[in-house]
């Protein structure tokens, strides 16, 4: 794995995973999304991945005037590197969710490296009536619903980014995602060295644990060599634990309403910026690293700069 001297802090501020009813901390509108990034790139995010929603009901939608919207909003107040989402909802499909990268040409997006259940269903039983319609709908159709990523996705989004100059940053939700990986590795689809997002914990993935994280780790030295940096989200209350271990062992970590409404058992973080405030304290008092800067972080990997972009 790259040992970079610094941590690279990311914010994933909104997603589509957690829904409207779930915490009222959750950023909807497109200004609310913008405002959240650029709070949490001042508490010390030097990335910030961003989704968009239906401003009147909170449902992820893959409008290119709301991201419009919230990347340039964000890149006039922060110098964050702004990264939108290229996996959109899991009920999106593919060629909907790449539309991001032609349109804004950002310097990252996040690019899924592989197909998964992603299950949402079982966060029905903890609410007993939701806000709008669309939300339990919504969540119980996760049980019948794959996340598709195929190769042939993959073969067709990847000379996107390519073409764009945009760097993916590989979402890797199980060890078998490494081995996908490596094959456009091989195939000349993916360039090295690559910048690997551990995604745990979500259900239909790997399971979120010192011991897994290890192991990917592991297997991705393997394939890799030291032709990697790798950054860590442990969804939910994996979240700070997995992140800790993350910058403890050289890497990065990701935190954010997206992958986790708390701050810590029990207590809703009421924004981004204090999860990424805890995040920051947890790097430097625990692994006793500091966070990269945006323009640091540009440099560590490879990135093209704000100027590059189509926004
Ligand atoms: N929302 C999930 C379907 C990404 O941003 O690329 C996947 C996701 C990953 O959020
Ligand atoms: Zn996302």
């Amino acid at each position: 794995m790259r040992e970079f001297d610094k941590t690279i802090v990311s914010c994933a501020v909104t997603g589509a995973i957690h829904t409207p009813t779930m915490s009222p901390h959750l950023p909807i509108t497109a200004r609310e999304i913008a405002d959240e990034a650029i709070a949490a790139a001042e508490a010390g995010a030097s990335i910030v991945h961003v989704h968009v929603r239906d401003e009147e009901t909170g449902e992820p939608v893959t409008d290119l005037d709301l991201f419009r919207e919230v990347a340039e909003r964000i890149a006039a107040n922060c110098d964050a590197i702004v990264q939108p989402t290229t996996g959109g909802a899991p009920t999106m499909a593919p060629e909907e969710r790449i539309q991001v990268v032609p349109e804004l040409e950002p310097e990252m997006a996040s690019c899924n490296m592989g197909s998964i259940n992603f299950g949402l269903y079982q966060l029905l039983d903890k609410y007993d009536e939701f806000e709008y319609d669309w939300e339990a709908a919504y969540l119980d159709g996760t049980r019948d619903l794959v996340f598709q990523n195929t190769f042939e996705d993959l073969e067709t989004i990847l000379p996107v980014f390519e073409d764009h100059g945009t760097k993916p940053e590989l979402e890797v939700y199980d060890v078998g995602h490494l081995y996908n990986a490596k094959h456009l590795v091989d195939r000349g689809l993916l360039e090295t060295p690559l910048h690997i997002q551990l995604v745990m914990g979500i259900h239909g993935g790997i399971g979120a644990s010192a011991k897994n994280l290890n192991h990917l780790v592991d297997v991705a030295e393997d394939l890799f060599g030291d032709d990697f940096s790798v950054s860590v989200i442990g969804a939910g209350r994996n979240e700070f634990p997995l992140g800790t271990q993350a910058v403890s062992m050289g890497g990065h970590a990701r935190v954010g309403l997206e992958d986790n409404l708390y701050l810590e058992r029990g207590r809703l973080a009421e924004s981004n910026a204090e999860m990424v405030e805890k995040m920051v304290r947890l790097t430097r008092e625990i692994a006793g690293r500091e966070i990269a800067t945006p323009a640091e972080t540009r440099e560590l990997l490879g990135l093209k700069g704000q100027s590059g972009t189509n926004f």
